[in-house]
């Protein structure tokens, strides 16, 4: 059965990948998994039809057949399951898995609050300095893990999948790049054909709108 995932039907972003969708499309392009596409506004996404499969009214979801999914973390996790392209040292990627969203991801998503929503508040420029900081402690403690290792464990993982797609986020930033090692990783994970795939996906549904 074919799956069905939604996505912005116009992205803030305009088509970069920072949308969590994009996570979706490339775990699913990993494993060989054709999909489909719902695009939903932001009027739709608080629709009472959208709500009943994502309680909080947002992207991306999942659906095959009686199975409704949401939350990026779970999709990810149910693909990775499914297919054995993805389940080797499966105990381990979890961990990343889990180490990507909850353990770096919260000081990134931080900074971007503080980059966008409270660039205009008097207190900005004094704070910005310290959450650029509680990033660069975590993305030191990465930088040592991953020294010069491909990846996280070993082989690609969807502890990587999610990994890299977190980091992404920072490249507007430029902390990224003050970890050379960081950067290569993610650059790694964009030359992936599956996620070369996964972006020019969401690009054109992005680039027609
Ligand atoms: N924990 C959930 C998950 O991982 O699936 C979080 C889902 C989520 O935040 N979805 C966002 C959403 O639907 C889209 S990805 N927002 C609409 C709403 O809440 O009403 C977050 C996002 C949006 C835009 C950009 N961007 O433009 O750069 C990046 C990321």
């Amino acid at each position: 059965m074919i799956p069905t995932i939604t996505a912005f039907e116009r992205s803030p972003d305009g088509g970069k990948g920072l949308a969590r969708d994009t996570r979706v499309r490339w775990a699913l392009e990993e494993v060989g998994q054709p999909y489909e596409v719902r695009l939903v506004s932001f009027a739709g996404m608080k629709a009472p039809g959208h709500m009943a499969i994502h309680p909080f009214g947002q992207i991306p979801t999942y659906e095959e057949g009686s199975l409704c999914l949401f939350e990026t973390g779970s999709i990810v996790f149910h693909l990775a399951e499914r297919h054995a392209g993805l389940r080797d040292a499966r105990a381990r990627a979890i961990t990343w898995m889990f180490a990507a969203l909850n353990t770096v991801e919260p000081p990134i998503l931080e900074l971007t609050t503080a980059r966008i929503f409270e660039a205009d508040r008097s207190w900005s420029e004094e704070r910005l300095p310290l959450v650029k900081d509680r990033v660069r402690a975590r993305l030191d403690q990465l930088s040592a893990y991953l020294g010069a290792a491909e990846w996280l464990d070993g082989a690609f993982s969807a502890g990587d999948l999610l990994m890299v797609s977190v980091l992404l986020r920072l490249r507007m930033s430029g902390i990224l790049d003050e970890y050379q090692n960081l950067a290569a990783y993610v650059a790694r994970g964009e030359a992936r054909p599956a996620y070369a795939r996964a972006f020019a996906a969401q690009f054109a549904v992005n680039a027609a709108s």
